[in-house]
């Protein structure tokens, strides 16, 4: 077992059964001519937190703990994309059109990819999702059942939507979850600390935080 000095109390936790989850790492998201910056977003915010994420990544993989990535992505013909979501954003470039980096937020395309810093390794699962969480309309469920999941390392962008989407989502179907406070970013630094504190509230309400270098330091035991 492992124990990490999280917020608002210490985890322990058995790396055996943990899984580290990279969410929406995506150049869409994180360069210029996506669709962050689409929305009026400086996406140099999340640029900044790509090195941390990175360091976790290789944490993970030296202590061979699974890393799954998400992506947030739709079907080339919309099909999953809902009328509702695609209506909402930035009238300029919405989901599907194309911009700089291909159709916006569509499987496939270049900005669909994750930063190449972070690219997947060989055999790594990768998920594609058409919601804000990574449980809806996908595998993911039973995929971490296979690993025999019990805590989820989490990390990526944005951290009050896709990330605290999943987290809550996570939360409810059993698994103990840890945000890593420093490879977890937003567009809106208020947000970003909100969903922290909102997190970690009464008790771990929604689960723990910690900083990457106590992950990776609990990891090298
Ligand atoms: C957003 C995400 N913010 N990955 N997606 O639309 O958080």
């Amino acid at each position: 077992m492992a124990e990490i000095d999280a917020l608002p109390f210490p985890l322990v936790f058995d790396p055996e059964t943990t899984v580290l989850m990279v969410i929406d790492m995506q150049r869409d998201f994180i360069e210029e001519g996506g669709f962050g910056a689409s929305l009026g977003n400086d996406v140099r915010l999340l640029q900044a937190i790509v090195p941390a994420t990175a360091r976790l990544i290789a944490a993970a993989r030296a202590a061979e703990i699974p890393v799954i990535h998400t992506r947030e992505c739709h079907a080339p013909d919309l099909s999953d994309c809902p009328p509702a979501k695609r209506g909402r954003g930035s009238p300029a470039l919405r989901i599907g059109d194309v911009g700089p980096m291909g159709r916006v937020l569509i499987a496939g395309e270049p900005g669909a990819d994750i930063v190449p810093e972070l690219a997947p390794a060989e055999g790594e699962i990768v998920i594609d999702k058409p919601g804000k969480g990574a449980f809806y309309a996908t595998d993911l469920g039973d995929r971490l059942a296979r690993l025999g999941t019990r805590t989820l390392v989490l990390a990526g962008v944005t951290t009050e939507v896709c990330v605290q989407t999943t987290m809550r989502e996570a939360n409810d179907r059993g698994y103990e979850c840890l945000l890593a406070e420093d490879a977890t970013e937003s567009y809106f630094p208020e947000f970003k600390a909100a969903t922290l504190e909102m997190i970690r509230a009464q008790g771990a309400i929604v689960g723990w935080t910690a900083t990457t270098w106590q992950i990776e330091a609990a990891l090298r035991g």
